[in-house]
């Protein structure tokens, strides 16, 4: 973490008129007592939790719920513990770290507050006591807020721990626990790198009928605010919401798997395109097919009947053939038996001519009374 570098207005400038309206910004991770310390510190109960009776008494809604309870910046004008001659603008934001991922869309609520307030005098970082480390979330939420409010913010910048109990009870059981504020301070101003920042141990929701915690809140409080009075104004009119490391991560995910999610859906519908053709070209191809299998049935069909009066043409013409074979032979059956009795007849008729009843040798010429056929 960078250190606390010093600016460049003189002290006496930086420190401003005490009657002057100081701005605050109470910030921090989520659940850890902003609104709770807000209240208190405008010097209303931040004992409210229900929204219509914070609303009555002007403060900020607080919620003991695990869900983020304070969704945008919003901002209270009132007075220091109620002293009216310590004007305060309290702003009260969503905290880093919730639970639905919108931290970033909180930063930018926060940044556009920002830009129309246009100076801040102090940075309340709001640390929960009871959960002392400090973590990724404080690591994060420290960088991103540095980055947006560059050294406005480490130079202006205060940590209050919540949840500090100051009652005899309280002590003992810290004692038993081995848990030591002072350790808890010089911790994280190690870790911050800042060896003078000014870190308060308040209890928002202290017995102000016990006189120890009573006067405890009171001395803490005061000690805050003298803190807060020298601080200068920071000019906050160009904050740009920033984004962590693993939020431009993410960002860059989704993008990532937005584009290949629409190139699967490219894909897909290419894919659907190309089945839909090859289906449109099976289709014809089928058509083509039975065209040709239905010409082809024809053709066969024809060519068949053909062959089929083909063959009858050829087994009449057969019987035609033997018919007209079975004449002829009855014919020439019948010419023979003609001419044999032709010639048994001439045969006959020549022995009748022949002089001594052909005893005189054959008769050469043709019978001159009778038709030789006769
Ligand atoms: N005992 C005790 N309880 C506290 C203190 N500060 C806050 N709480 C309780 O912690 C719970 C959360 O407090 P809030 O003030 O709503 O916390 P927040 O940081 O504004 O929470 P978000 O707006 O969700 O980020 C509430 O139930 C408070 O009563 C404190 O100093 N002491
Ligand atoms: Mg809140």
């Amino acid at each position: 973490m960078a250190g606390r570098s010093s600016s460049e207005e003189t002290p006496s400038q930086r420190r401003g008129s005490s009657r002057d309206k100081k701005t605050l910004v109470l910030v921090g991770t989520t659940g850890v007592g902003k609104s709770s310390l807000g209240n208190v510190l405008l010097g209303l109960d931040p004992t409210v939790e229900s929204d219509d009776d914070q609303q009555q008494q002007e403060g900020f809604v607080t919620s003991a719920s695990t869900e983020t309870c304070t969704e945008a910046a919003e901002c209270r004008d009132g007075f220091w513990l109620g002293n009216t001659s310590k004007p305060v603008r309290i702003f009260d934001t969503p905290g880093h770290g919730d639970a639905n991922d919108r931290d970033y869309s909180f930063r930018e609520s926060l940044a556009e507050s920002m830009r129309r307030e246009k100076h801040v005098h102090a940075f309340i970082w709001v640390k929960n006591f009871e959960e002392p480390r400090f973590d990724h979330q404080d690591a994060s939420f420290f960088n991103v807020f540095s980055q947006m409010f560059g050294n406005g913010f480490m130079r202006n910048l205060v940590v209050v721990l919540t949840r500090y109990n100051y009652s005899s009870d309280a002590r003992r059981r810290r004692q038993r626990a081995n848990s030591s504020l002072t350790r808890t301070m010089e911790g994280i101003r190690n870790q911050l790198r800042i060896q003078d920042l000014p870190i308060f141990a308040i209890d928002a929701l202290h017995d102000p009928e016990d006189e120890t915690q009573s006067r405890k809140f009171q001395e803490k409080s005061a000690a805050l605010w003298d803190v807060i009075r020298d601080f200068s104004r920071q000019p906050v009119s160009n904050v740009q919401a920033v984004k962590t490391e693993l939020e431009e991560l993410n960002r860059r995910y989704k993008r990532l798997q937005k584009s290949v999610e629409k190139k699967d859906e490219a894909h897909a519908q290419e894919i659907k395109a190309i089945k839909a053709k090859q289906k449109e070209l099976r289709r014809a191809q089928k058509d083509e097919e039975n065209k040709w299998e239905s010409l082809l049935d024809s053709v066969k069909e024809s060519y068949e009947n053909s062959c089929a009066e083909m063959r009858r043409m050829s087994s009449d013409h057969q019987a035609g053939m033997k018919k007209l074979e079975e004449q002829n032979a009855e014919l020439k059956a019948k010419y023979q038996r003609q001419k044999k009795k032709v010639e048994d007849l001439q045969a006959a008729q020549n022995q009748r001519q022949e002089p001594f009843g052909g005893l005189l040798g054959p008769c050469t010429g043709p019978p001159r009374h009778r038709p030789w056929f006769s």
